[in-house]
């Protein structure tokens, strides 16, 4: 039987969640994947996702189209994660600790790294360090408020030896901070640099790079 799922995964980005989570569930999905072209998504691509943003990652389950990776995140645990392994139900007080790291990855963590990147972009004039040198306070904030969680943690991920969406999320934020230096002002994270190895170790994730060619 074809799978009803499909991921639409652009090359190089944040997709790489949603396939990961896919795999972790052990749901099989018809993958779309396409390059960057000019660093940006071929707008053919954009058109046959059919988010309105044109932004990935994108899912279609029957018929219906859904965008925003923490919005996926939670749906894909909302309908197919009925046992509450990724996500802890409604009314269990886990669940808004394990949603806060879902929406920290986008809103904060995602935010303050790529502020980071456009600035390298798009500053025309002035100096970009010292721009950079601003913009790297909330970088740091952010990575050593996640390390001081993970040492709280009793076992390598951010609830215990066991994934969560949390980890899901987050991971992609991190890494990529990390890969391009974003604001990190030459500092090391090695704590963060063994949960990204510990994240990257899970069969799920080495499953969902091998389908669907993911680099950083
Ligand atoms: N907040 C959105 C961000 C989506 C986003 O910006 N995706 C980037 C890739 S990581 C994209 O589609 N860029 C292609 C383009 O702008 O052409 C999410 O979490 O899904």
């Amino acid at each position: 039987m074809a799978p009803q799922i499909t991921l639409y995964f652009l090359q190089a980005s944040r997709c790489i969640r949603t396939a990961w989570q896919l795999h972790e569930l052990n749901l099989d999905y018809e993958l779309k994947f396409s390059p960057r072209v000019g660093g940006l998504a071929p707008p053919d691509f954009k058109k046959e996702a059919g988010g309105g943003l044109g932004k990935f990652p994108a899912i279609v389950d029957n018929g219906v189209t859904i965008t925003e990776s923490g919005n996926i995140a939670e749906y894909l645990c909302d309908t197919y994660d009925t046992a509450h392994r990724l996500l802890p139900p409604l009314g269990d007080p886990k669940r808004y600790a394990v949603l806060q790291w879902v929406h920290a990855a986008e809103a904060t963590f995602a935010l303050h790294g790529i502020a980071v990147l456009y600035a390298r972009w798009h500053q025309k004039s002035g100096s970009v360090e010292e721009t950079e040198a601003g913009l790297s306070k909330n970088v740091l904030n952010d990575l050593d408020f996640l390390t001081v969680e993970l040492d709280k943690s009793p076992g390598k991920f951010l609830f215990g030896d066991e994934l969560t969406v949390a980890d899901i999320q987050v991971h992609f934020s991190v890494a990529f901070v990390l890969a391009r230096q974003l604001g990190l002002q030459g500092r090391r994270f090695e704590r963060l640099e063994r949960y990204l190895r510990d994240c990257e170790g899970t069969e799920s994730y080495k499953a969902a790079v091998e389908k669907t060619g993911h680099e950083m």
